[in-house]
This record gives C-alpha cells, structure tokens and sequence, in this order.
C-alpha cells in the first residue's frame, strides 16, 4: 500500500481503502442486524407478522446516506483515474507492442527490447499497439492497467519512483499461451538508462519482409515462434537447412529442412511429423499458402535463423 513504485499508487489505493472500508463497515453492520433480528423476531416469539409502512424519514434515510457514500466513491476513483488521462505534453515515449504472446518495447530511433527498461522520476508516456487481438497491459506494482486494442492506438504513462524490478502482465485472454505472457520492467538511474539505450540494437526489418507478412496474415505464429520457443509446433528459428527428426508413417529419421521439406510440411503437414509433436494438429494449407509466395517464407525463414 501507498508504495512509490509509481505516480498512480497513491490515488489508485486510496480509492481502494475508502471503497474497502466502506464495504466492511456495510458488511459487519448488515450481518449484525441479520443476526439480531433472526434472534428478536423468531416465529416462537412473534407468532403473528405486523406490517409496518410509510416511514418517510426511514425512506429519506436510507436513500440518501447511500447516494453520498456511492458519490464519494466515484468521486475518489474519478481523482485518482483523470490523472492517468493526461501524460505530461514532454513525457518521453516508449510503444509497447503486444503480439501473441510476448510483449516488445520500442524506443525512439528504431530500438527495440524484451525488458522495458526505465529511468527513475521521469514521465514517460506508452503508446499501446496490438499486432493481433486485443490484450491487456497490467503493471500491478504502478497501478496502471490499459486495453491494448488492434487498430486503435490507445495509451498511458507514469513517472516510476522506485529503482527495481517490476512485473508487467498481459490482463486480457489472448489465447492458449496467454498465461506467459509476461515482461519484466527494470527502473535504473537516469544514466544508466542512457547508457543501456545506447547500446540497444536497431530493429531488424524482419517486419517488413513479405514472408513474414504472408506468414502473420495465414496465422502461422499463433503456433510457431521466430524466437526458438515451443508453442504449439515448432519454433522457425534455427529452422532452415538444418536437420530435423521427422517421423513419417512412424518410422523415425533425419531430414534437411530444405525448401521442398519446408512446402511440403505447409502443403502436407501429416505426412512427415517433426519428432516431439504430434500429428493432425497443423491444417494442410494447399491453396491457401500460394505456390509463388513460398519463395518469399523460403527467404524469410532463412533470415530468421540466427535471430
Ligand atoms: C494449429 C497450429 C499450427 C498452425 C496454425 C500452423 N502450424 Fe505448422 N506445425 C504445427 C505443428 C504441431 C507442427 C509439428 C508437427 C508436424 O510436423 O506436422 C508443425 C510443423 C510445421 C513445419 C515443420 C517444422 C519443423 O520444425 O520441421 C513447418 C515448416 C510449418 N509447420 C509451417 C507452417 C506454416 C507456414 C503455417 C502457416 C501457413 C503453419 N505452419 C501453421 C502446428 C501449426
Ligand atoms: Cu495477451
């Protein structure tokens, strides 16, 4: 509670002990009363119900005590959520680009990272860009939390005032490896952070490569990562011409991953089955994956393997 981790933790817990507290207080006295009446108005005591009616002053009473409280509940979340609305005009900014399922962090000049590092007591403003479907950008420890939608360019910042390391979370099912979708935030001195930016390599113009766009446009790596993890088949990386154990019609061998390898592992996926994996799992994609585009995957797949 009230840590410094960021500019929002003051306004987001105080919302949360009021609104908290309040629903105590509500809790401990309306079981009170329950149990109180069910002990002074049981039937063996009071065989015969009265009705009672019109109480204005209860009626008055009871509208408007909650009216206040629900008032200054919304009025303490409204304090403490404008602020997150409205970044500072000279915040620096870093996009963060989530992707099933990994986020990357781009800075100014082309770089990008795994890690969102950030320099302590400056605001920084995030520019949120979704590649696929929607997912949620959630820092528990900076009580920032922020829909990251695709084809919308959403937002928001903070001025971390803690050095360490924090957790960032993706908040919106995105799919089967939803849960690992996760990245570490490091908050540094101000000239550390410079120095670590400065040495930060450019990005690679893989995204601009046509495999790579026919590859995200058929919904390849929603199974298959660039970046050597298993998701539900396997990673690209380190793929091309090298040897693979395949299995096919269930005897086991070494094959060259080699242009006709790799079409026919798009065209017949079932035919031979990487070792590990299991088969049926991937469609064919004859007639989907154009004849002419796989020279351009052939291309792309090379380039990604010393990623
Ligand atoms: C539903 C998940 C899924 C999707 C979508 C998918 N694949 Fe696969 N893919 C697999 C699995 C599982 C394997 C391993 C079993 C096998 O060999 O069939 C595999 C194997 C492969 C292989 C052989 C890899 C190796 O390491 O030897 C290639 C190449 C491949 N897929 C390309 C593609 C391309 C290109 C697309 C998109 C057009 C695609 N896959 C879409 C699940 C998928
Ligand atoms: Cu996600």
């Amino acid at each position: 509670m009230f840590s410094n981790a960021s500019n929002f933790v003051h306004g987001v817990d105080k919302a949360f002990l009021i609104i908290f507290s309040i629903s105590l207080f509500f809790l401990i006295l309306l079981t009170t009363i329950m149990i109180t009446f069910v002990i002074k108005y049981n039937k063996k005591k009071h065989a015969k119900a009265v009705q009672i009616k019109d109480s204005s002053w209860l009626e008055f009473t009871w509208t408007a005590i909650p009216m206040i409280l629900v008032m200054l509940m919304f009025y303490v979340g409204w304090e403490g959520f404008l602020p997150m609305r409205q970044a500072p005009k000279d915040a620096m900014h870093v996009k963060i680009i989530g992707q099933m399922w990994k986020w990357s962090f781009e800075y100014p000049g082309n770089k990008v990272s795994d890690t969102l590092v950030l320099p302590i007591n400056k605001a920084v403003k995030f520019d949120l860009v979704s590649k696929d479907v929607i997912h949620g950008m959630f820092i528990p420890a900076f009580r920032i939390k922020e829909d990251v939608v695709p084809g919308k360019n959403n937002y928001t910042w903070c001025i971390p005032g803690e050095l360490g390391d924090f957790d960032l979370f993706c908040s919106a099912y995105c799919g089967v490896s939803h849960s690992y979708m996760s990245a570490i935030i490091k908050i540094v001195p101000e000239d550390k952070y410079n120095l670590w930016l400065a040495v930060l390599p450019v990005k690679k113009a893989d995204d601009n490569k046509e495999g790579y766009k026919i590859l995200e446009a058929n919904g390849c790596f929603s199974c298959h990562s660039v970046d050597g993890k298993k998701i539900v088949g396997p990673s690209f990386k380190s793929l091309y011409n090298t040897s693979i154990e395949v299995n096919t019609d269930g005897v086991k061998h070494k094959i060259t991953a080699d242009d006709l390898y790799i079409k026919n592992s798009i065209y017949e996926p079932n035919k031979d089955i990487v070792d590990g994996y299991q088969q049926g799992i991937m469609k064919s994609y004859k007639g989907i994956v154009k004849e002419k585009d796989l020279p351009k995957i052939y291309e792309y797949l090379n380039s990604i393997k010393a990623n």
